[in-house]
């Protein structure tokens, strides 16, 4: 009785992670790509669902970023070729710029 109430707690123990596991893939959001060719991001205007990820890549030669204006996040420098990510989880407007080139703009709306 007892060895059987010890397995039955142990096999709940042992569904606990797949159980999280699934939550967390529930969530998961979609990848948007934005290019960065030509001094200006492509698109500039982006709207995206809570939980999606903005993938920022680096199509042109000079090195760029991706910053928030009200700096709540930033993707950092991203060179020749590479990328940068940002995932947003809460909704909002988002505008940002190439702290490099600040004459880069776009925006994200996230709903
Ligand atoms: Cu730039």
């Amino acid at each position: 009785m007892i060895a059987q109430t010890r397995r039955k707690f142990i096999n709940f123990l042992a569904s606990a992670p797949l159980l999280l596991a699934g939550a967390t893939a529930a969530r998961a959001g979609t990848t948007h790509k934005v290019n960065i060719s030509d001094f200006a991001f492509s698109p500039a205007n982006l709207t995206i669902k809570a939980g999606d990820t903005v993938k920022w890549t680096n199509r042109g030669d000079a090195a760029h970023t991706a910053d928030d204006k009200g700096s709540e996040w930033k993707t950092g420098t991203i060179k020749r070729g590479n990328s940068g990510k940002v995932t947003f989880d809460t909704a909002g407007n988002f505008n940002y710029f190439c702290k490099f080139h600040p004459a880069m703009k776009g925006e994200i709306s996230v709903t």
